[in-house]
Formats: structure tokens, C-alpha cells, sequence
């Protein structure tokens, strides 16, 4: 049932602060939750928008490491990464917070102690790993072997990157502690566990039977999770690096890293809100929407919400989790760990000024449904044709023209004609689309609709052709413009979900900005996105970096507003109404940009297939089946000299060779040619199995076998003596 919510909480899944941020990422949470955030903004509505980096768990202790520096250098690091690239995409939270801070700690650690003083928490004991040298229990992380699977060394406790089995611990081949190399051992401990068992029935019918509208994957998940059965699940772990467990005796324990991530919302919420973010969190009329990625479904539909329900106290539950598929790179998975990715600061850095290109790209190719690949020729694609050749040409020619014609003003519009009002027509019908879809989180259609309206526009420039029509008829030449004018202020608020760049650089040219609870004609300053409490939503000009202040607004004095409820109005700018210079909204990328990047992806291909061939090289197979003195006895195994050697006509991989046995000359098929060229081998002093049974091989009969060494990755050489020896001497 739709419910009338009067505010909007959005968050965005915390990202780890352990690396930078990916095209998938972006793809998956950012990109639609900024979508959405700034359409609701646009709507005047009261929205809270919250992030932060997720600095604790595992993966984080491994980095640092590695690096040789502590768990806290590597967020440090890379929470500057991440929330820098979330600024320059536009992408500007109420507030991206941290797990590390002191707010979040000490309301985890609350969160914690009260359950447990309720007895929300059973406690089980367990055998865990356990390290004899470094004296710690290990994370399944921690713990490195031989994958039952494939066979690769060094697979992790829960997974295999090589072949990408999930695994446990007592399924890796020689287990070894990644901290000491001491072989692990089983020690008791004992944790604290939520009993998810206990919530089974309420999980049931507020999900699957109340929630029915949920996305299939999302609503899929949680009704395979359910119907499976679910367990206690550990919300303590044997660790060093978190919040600790509040809790007398709980000395070297912390909190499950997912057990206080989510928590992190509430606390970046109080962080920014010390006085009004129970509001936002406790109130039936907050509509709260979780956007993540498709691994984090579980814990954001079963686990956090039974954590909420046990603390009571009021929370809300979220009344949608909009989560999409993941987004392939040129076709391959995209790895963190095999580099197979674009990270949003280089992209930032390699392409300043394309930041809409990116949302643009990531929007219409979103992996809503399926998983989706993104490929630079796409990307360059979309750019040029639709970007380039659609809107920025539309608005370009509409502003150029008015500039030409009207002197820069806004042209009086007289007796309307067929076309312009089947035009004017289309955009509210696509407005109302547009609406519907984003609502629905549909942004790859909502998308489509906003680019649709500057589709209508471009026809109808073309169609009509005011550049031809000035030539006789002024009148009618300003009756188009007109019309083209109140379509480009249509893109201006349409596109401004999309493209915040290019809508705002577009406002600058039509003279307007828009403003949501927030007058520019008073002269009132607001900082971009920062919520304000009791003042509803903020604005606009979107640039963090340099909010816009109310005199630079150029509209300012005589200012026009936009805002959601104008997109379709035929008036929205009136006569007489001052545009600015047409400037250029995109700009054509150019066939280097896009081979400078499949270049770098073809050369982390290639070290990746050359790494995968050595370690095969590496591989060496078993010992065969035991045989007798006397099986070895029955091989009659000789030196030989090559006398010559040619290609098998019509096959890859055979030689005919000649050869000088000592006992005679005979004929041998051999299948080398991969490895030796004919010509480089003649005169060679080999070894040969003499008494093999003559077999033929394309038509030819060969007598004996050629001795070859074989590595793990098929290159073979062959076995030559020491010294040349005559030939027919017995090898044994
Ligand atoms: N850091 C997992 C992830 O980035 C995790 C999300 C936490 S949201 C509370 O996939
Ligand atoms: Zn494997």
C-alpha cells in the first residue's frame, strides 16, 4: 500500500574503506541514490541523504598489513579517496560519516548493550581457528592454502579467488595462518549470536507478504533466505580492529563488522542531526529507502531489520531496499583485487569536466535487471550520439538562434501551429513517465524519458527550421524560438536528476537556478546540500566546492526559479526574459581518449594471462602408479640423431622426422611443432622410446616416440645427453 510519508531518508551502503570506489559501485548505489535524491530535492520534498565509509572488519586489518601500517592509516586513506570521488560526481551527502568515529563507537556499543541486557543475544561456543605462534584467533581471511576446488595455492579461508568456490577453513588443503605460517589450530571461544530463528515469522509477513513490490532480486533473496530457514548468526568476532564488545569478559572481541556497519547510518545521522535524528529514524512518517549492492541484500532485509525490532524503542523499518546487479567491465567481472576496474578518482582525473558523462553512461546501462557490462566504445558512444548530437545540439541551435534573431531574449510567441502544440503536448505525457519510473526506481527509463524530451526538442528545431523560416517570417521565427526556449528549460529541470553539470550549466545560459524552500530573492545564502534542520530540503547549484551564492545566482534580482512542477508548463520563461551565452554542454570524446583506456585494460590483461601462465608453468603433476623393474625393463630407450624434419601438411602441431637410431633410419611423427621449427633442428642429439609399436598417424607410419619434457603450462623440450654420445646408446 502506498504510504503518505512527509520526509525521506536516504542511505547509501557504506562503502569499505579499504580501496577506492568503482564504476560498479557507482553503477549499483551512488548513481540511482543520488537520482533519486536530487529528483525529491527537485520536488521541494524534506530529504535526508546519508552515507560514510565502513572502516572496520577484516579485509581492513589485511591491507594494513600488507602496507605495513595500521588498520586506521588505511581508512584514513581511503575515506578521503572515496569521499572526494563521491564530490566530484556530484554525488554530495548530508553527511558521509565514519565507523571509526567517536559518535558511532560509543551508539554501536549502546546498540549492543542493550540487547544484551535484554537478552536479546544467546551466546554459543565454538571452535574457531586459532593461530599457536601469533597466539590470536583468525578471520577466515587469515587463514591461506590449497584450494580443494582448483587446486590453486593461496585461496582464503571463505573463498578461492582462482576459481571463485566459497569455501570454510577446514576445507583448504594445508592450512596456514597468514600471520605467522604456523599451521592453525582448533581452540574454543564463544560469541554472542542473534537468533534470526526467532524473527522467522515476522521477517515473513512484513517482507513476503508485505512487500511484494520489492525488486524480484531483492524480494528473491530474502524469500530463499526465509524459506531456507535462518540461523543465530555471530554479531562478535575474535579481533583486534572495531568497536569493542561492551561487555565485562569480552576482552579481544569486537563487534561483527556487519553487526555495526548498519548502525552507521543511524550514527552518521545523529552526528549531523544531535537534536532532531530521532525524526528521521523513529517516525512512521519518514519514508526510509536503503539503496545497495546485491551481496549486501541479506543483511540489509533480514539482519539490520531484526536488530531493529529487537532494540524496539521506535525504529523504522525500510520501506524499500532498491538494489541492483552487478556491471561488468569490457566483459569480465570487476576485481578489486585483479585491478579489473575504473576507479572513480582516476576516472575523475583522466576526464575533468565529463562527470555527467560518467552518470550518464553508468544510468542508462544500469545493471537494474541483469548484470550489464560497461565498455568504453558504449561509453564514447553514448557520449557523442545521444549526449553531444541530441541535447547539447538542441540546446545549443535554440540558444545560438535566440541569441542571433531576438538579440538574447526570450521571443514573443504568437498564434500556436499544429506542430507546436503536438509538441508542447508530448512533455508533460513524458514527465509523468519520468516520474512514475524514478518513483518505481526505474531510473534506466526515467532516463530514457528525460532524453526523450530532448529528442521532441531536436525534431522539432529540425522539423521547423527557424534558420530558414527568419528569411521571411520573423513572427513565426519567434513563435519556434519560443517554444524551443521553454523545452530547454524543460531539460534544464528534467536533467537535473542525471546530469547536475550540464543542468546547472544550462540554468547559467537560460538565466534561472532552481530553488527548493529556499528564496534567492531575499538574498539568503544556503551551502549546497547541507540539511538544515526545520528548513526543509536544500538546493541546487550543486557544485560543493563553491556553493553559489544568492548575488552570484544569475538570475538574481528578476530571478526565475525552476522547480519539478514547472517541467511541461508552456510559459515557463516569459517573454523578454535575458538568456546568457550559449556555451557548449558536452563536447565530442575523441577515439585516443577511449584506446588510452582499452590500452591500460588490455595491458592488465595481458600481466594477468602472462602471472596465470607461470603459475601453471609452476604446476607439477602427481606421481604416477607405482610399475616394476621389469615394466621399466621392457623400454627400449636409445639416443638418436635428427637427419630431417618437415611439417605435416595441413596440422598445427606435427613434425615428420627423420631419424638416425644407431640401429637404423627410421620415421617418427611427433607432436612439436609448436615448440621447434624444423629448420633448428636437424642435426639434434635426442632421446627416443625405440620399441614402441608402430602406429600411423595421418597416413604416415611412425616407429617409436620422441622424449620430451613437459612443464605445467605444455611447453616441452626435449631430452638431450650431456655430451653427444653415439647414437643407439641405451638409456636405463
Ligand atoms: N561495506 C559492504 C560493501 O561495500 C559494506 C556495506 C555496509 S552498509 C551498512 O559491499
Ligand atoms: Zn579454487
Amino acid at each position: 500500500m502506498e504510504k503518505n510519508y512527509k520526509r525521506t531518508l536516504v542511505t547509501c551502503a557504506l562503502p569499505y574503506a579499504n580501496g577506492p570506489v568503482h564504476i560498479g559501485h557507482l553503477a549499483g548505489v551512488y548513481v540511482p541514490a543520488d537520482i533519486y535524491v536530487r529528483y525529491l530535492r527537485m520536488r521541494g520534498e524534506d530529504v535526508l541523504y546519508v552515507c560514510g565509509s565502513d572502516e572496520h572488519g577484516v579485509p581492513i586489518t589485511i591491507k594494513a598489513r600488507q602496507q605495513g601500517c595500521t588498520p586506521q592509516d588505511i581508512v584514513d586513506k581511503y575515506h578521503k579517496i572515496i569521499k572526494d570521488s563521491f564530490t566530484g560526481l556530484g554525488i554530495n551527502f548530508d553527511i558521509y560519516g565514519r565507523t571509526s568515529s567517536e559518535v558511532h563507537s560509543k551508539n554501536a556499543s549502546e546498540f549492543f548493550r542493550k540487547l544484551y541486557d535484554e537478552g536479546k543475544f544467546i551466546t554459543k561456543e565454538s571452535e574457531q581457528y586459532y593461530d599457536p605462534e601469533a597466539k590470536t584467533f583468525l578471520a577466515d581471511r587469515y587463514i591461506v592454502g590449497t584450494c580443494p576446488k582448483c587446486g590453486a595455492e593461496g585461496a582464503y579461508g571463505d573463498q578461492c579467488e582462482k576459481c571463485g568456490s566459497t569455501l570454510s577453513p577446514e576445507e583448504l588443503i594445508n592450512p596456514k595462518s597468514k600471520l605467522s605460517g604456523a599451521e592453525p589450530i582448533k581452540k574454543k571461544t564463544s560469541h554472542w549470536y542473534l537468533p534470526l530463528d526467532q524473527y522467522e515469522s515476522w521477517l515473513s509477513e512484513w517482507i513476503l507478504e508485505g512487500h511484494k513490490e520489492w525488486r524480484s532480486n531483492v524480494y528473491g533473496q530474502c524469500k530463499s533466505w526465509i524459506d531456507g530457514g535462518l540461523q543465530p548468526r555471530a554479531v562478535s568476532r575474535d579481533l583486534d580492529w572495531g568497536v569493542p564488545v561492551p561487555v565485562e569478559g569480552a576482552e579481544g572481541k569486537v563487534l561483527y563488522v556487519w553487526f555495526d556497519a548498519p548502525i552507521g547510518y543511524i550514527s552518521n545521522t545523529q552526528e549531523l542531526l544531535p537534536q532532531s535524528w530521532e525524526r528521521w529514524w523513529k517516525s512512521e512518517d519518514t519514508k526510509l529507502v536503503h539503496f545497495i549492492g546485491k551481496d549486501n541484500i541479506v543483511f540489509h532485509c533480514i539482519v539490520f531489520p531484526s536488530m531493529l525490532k529487537a532494540y524496539g524503542d521506535g525504529y523504522i523499518l525500510p520501506d524499500n531496499v532498491p538494489s541492483n546487479e552487478f556491471l561488468n567491465l569490457e566483459g569480465d567481472k570487476i576485481s578489486t583485487s585483479r585491478n579489473w576496474a575504473v576507479w572513480a578518482h582516476e576516472y575523475l582525473e583522466q576526464f575533468p569536466g565529463k562527470e555527467d558523462v560518467m552518470r550518464y553512461v553508468l544510468t542508462a546501462n544500469a545493471p537494474e535487471t541483469k548484470d550489464n557490462d560497461f565498455s568504453w566504445k558504449d561509453f564514447q558512444t553514448r557520449n557523442n550520439s545521444e549526449l553531444v548530437a541530441i541535447f547539447g545540439n538542441f540546446v545549443n541551435r535554440a540558444i545560438v538562434l535566440t541569441h542571433k534573431y531576438f538579440d538574447g531574449k526570450v521571443p514573443a510567441r504568437g498564434e500556436l501551429l499544429d506542430v507546436d502544440r503536438e509538441t508542447l503536448a508530448e512533455i508533460p505525457v513524458l514527465r509523468a513517465s519520468l516520474e512514475k519510473n524514478i518513483e518505481g526506481y526505474h531510473f534506466r527509463e526515467a532516463l530514457k524519458d528525460a532524453m526523450s524530451i530532448a529528442r521532441v526538442g531536436n525534431k522539432y528545431i529540425s522539423d521547423t527550421e527557424p534558420w530558414k523560416v527568419a528569411k521571411t517570417d520573423m513572427a513565426r521565427t519567434a513563435t519556434i524560438l519560443n517554444v524551443c526556449i521553454q523545452i530547454c528549460a524543460d531539460l534544464a529541470i528534467a536533467f537535473e536528476p542525471f546530469t547536475p553539470f550540464a543542468a546547472e550549466k544550462l540554468r547559467k545560459m537560460l538565466g534561472v537556478c532552481i530553488c527548493a524552500g529556499i528564496d534567492h530573492r531575499k538574498g539568503e545564502q544556503e551551502t549546497v546540500n547541507t540539511y538544515k534542520e526545520g528548513e526543509g530540503a536544500a538546493i541546487h547549484t550543486v557544485s560543493a566546492a563553491a556553493p553559489m551564492e544568492a548575488s552570484s545566482c544569475p538570475g538574481f534580482g528578476k530571478c526565475v526559479c525552476l522547480n519539478w512542477n514547472m517541467l511541461g508548463n508552456t510559459d515557463i520563461l516569459s517573454e523578454g526574459h535575458e538568456i546568457g551565452a550559449a556555451e557548449l554542454l558536452f563536447a565530442k570524446i575523441e577515439d585516443e581518449a577511449i584506446q588510452a583506456q582499452l590500452d591500460r585494460l588490455d595491458a592488465i590483461r595481458a600481466e594477468r594471462e602472462a602471472a596465470a601462465k607461470a603459475e601453471a608453468a609452476r604446476q607439477v603433476a602427481p606421481q604416477k602408479a607405482e610399475c616394476s623393474f621389469e615394466d621399466f625393463e621392457k623400454m627400449d630407450i636409445r639416443t638418436a640423431t635428427v637427419l630431417e624434419a618437415e611439417r605435416v601438411p595441413k596440422t598445427d602441431k606435427l613434425l615428420k622426422l627423420s631419424i638416425d637410431t644407431g640401429i637404423d633410419k627410421r620415421t617418427i611423427v611427433s607432436g612439436i611443432a609448436e615448440y621447434y621449427a624444423p629448420e633448428d633442428i636437424v642435426g639434434k642429439q635426442i632421446c627416443i622410446l625405440a620399441n614402441l609399436a608402430p602406429r600411423k598417424i595421418r597416413g604416415i607410419e611412425s616407429k617409436g616416440m620422441i622424449l620430451m619434457a613437459r612443464q605445467g603450462d605444455g611447453k616441452m623440450r626435449f631430452i638431450t645427453p650431456q655430451e653427444v654420445l653415439n647414437n643407439g646408446a641405451e638409456i636405463g
